[in-house]
């Protein structure tokens, strides 16, 4: 299939805003829906709605193994062991959080050292600033270098005898940033550390295998690789899953309740407290069956392509700074930039006058844009149904706002 007539399967992508054919660039943020993952949650509300792992009657049934082939699904998509690995969450947030409660909190001590990156978006180190305010723990940062990337040496460096958790992104949603993760992960456990992957701007995009990878813990989200809101998932190693206790308690996660207490289900049962994300598991099922007719190599291919043409045609723009490694081969399907004189709001304001949609602001990553030396940026990001002509149509309109502002400005 080819990637550039996709757009049709994307209902959506079909329409006009303020006049013009929409442009979506802001799928970093959240990608849009193919008509399958539509389909799949109608079908369900429509044909099978029922609670799971509960009544014997026939929807309950079917539900439940639509539910648990979801988890099958997704533990052949990121290549788990088992599916007792596979916890479904509300997404990368709720994961990352997940670990840093029942994990950190309850396995780090004072003096031990939490190791993490400036580009962490702040779901990944604003629950570790709080595991270690609770634990006694140190918060450590390792230094970026210049062009945005992690230098293995410094990495290397930095991981000390007392780390004992390192937590950081594969890809940065800010500078686009592909980490070294597999071998972060060795130098981790060389020192016997602990590493979690947030897998929230890579799993949609590259290939993620978790025990290529030898990660201990990755988080990521439906709603950004052509799944559902509210669906994420918590991958985990079993030997430390089983030894975290849960923090949700009620529903199906239970094994025995007695007056004064309680027992939990086995794997991955336990995590997954309350009536669970059904809709969203088979939302996301269906958004990972999208995506495999295509295969993620052939989208990092065609984002790399985007990327590549986009850089060339951005830079040529007067005043432009884009940020983030320069290197083709380490950077993901986004471009973050600010031009002189248009305030990134003002920016994205006039876009989407001109039906391009962007993001624009500090893209919770605040300690990033500081060490950027900027209060805000623009981003303009890209996925599978994205062309050449959507990147023309965001060179062209940016022409058109500086044009505008520096005749107000010089005027
Ligand atoms: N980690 C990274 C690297 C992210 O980019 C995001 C969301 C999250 C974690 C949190 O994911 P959630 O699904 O739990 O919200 N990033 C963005 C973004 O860049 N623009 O809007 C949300």
């Amino acid at each position: 299939m080819n990637l550039n007539e996709i757009k049709d399967y994307f209902p959506i992508l079909n329409q006009h805003v303020n006049g013009h054919p929409l442009v979506y660039l802001d799928s970093s943020a959240t990608s849009q829906k193919p008509k399958s993952v539509i389909a799949a949650l109608e079908d369900y509300y429509k044909n099978i709605n029922s609670n799971v792992h509960r009544g014997v009657h026939t929807l309950g049934t079917k539900a439940t193994d639509a539910y648990e082939g979801a988890r099958e699904k997704v533990k052949t998509f990121i290549n788990a062991k088992e599916s007792a690995e596979v916890i479904f969450t509300r997404g990368t947030t709720a994961s990352l959080n997940l670990v840093a409660q029942c994990y950190a909190r309850e396995f780090l001590k004072e003096g031990d050292e939490i190791l993490i990156t400036q580009m962490e978006h702040h779901s990944n180190l604003i629950p570790w600033q709080q595991a270690a305010k609770k634990t006694g723990a140190v918060l450590r940062y390792i230094p970026l270098s210049p062009d945005g990337t992690l230098d293995l040496q410094i990495v290397e460096k930095a991981i000390t005898t007392n780390t004992k958790f390192v937590s950081i992104t594969h890809v940065s949603n800010v500078l686009g940033t592909i980490n070294p993760i597999k071998k972060i992960a060795e130098l981790a456990h060389q020192r016997g550390a602990i590493i979690c992957v947030d897998a929230a701007q890579s799993a949609p995009h590259l290939k993620v295998d978790v025990q290529d990878l030898d990660c201990d813990f990755l988080a990521f989200s439906g709603h950004k690789m052509a799944g559902p809101t509210g669906i994420g998932v918590l991958y985990g190693k079993r030997n430390l899953l089983e030894e975290m206790i849960p923090y949700e308690y009620g529903g199906e996660m239970i094994d025995f309740v007695g007056l004064y207490d309680s027992t939990w289900k086995e794997l991955p049962w336990k995590f997954e407290g309350g009536t669970p994300i059904i809709a969203g598991a088979i939302g996301l099922a269906a958004a990972i069956d999208f995506l495999e007719q295509y295969g993620l190599d052939q989208i990092r291919l065609h984002e790399e392509n985007l990327i590549k043409y986009a850089l060339d045609q951005l830079s040529n723009i007067e005043g432009i700074s884009i940020y983030g490694p320069s290197q083709l081969e380490q950077r993901s399907g986004l471009i973050t930039f600010n031009v002189d004189n248009v305030h990134p709001h003002d920016l994205a304001t006039v876009l989407d006058s001109q039906g391009i949609a962007i993001r624009a602001g500090h893209h919770c990553c605040q300690p990033l844009m500081k060490w950027l030396n900027v209060s805000a940026t623009a981003r303009a990001s890209f996925y599978l149904y994205n062309t050449e002509k959507d990147i023309d149509l965001l060179v062209d309109g940016i022409k058109t706002a500086k044009q505008y502002f520096e005749n107000a400005i010089f005027n």
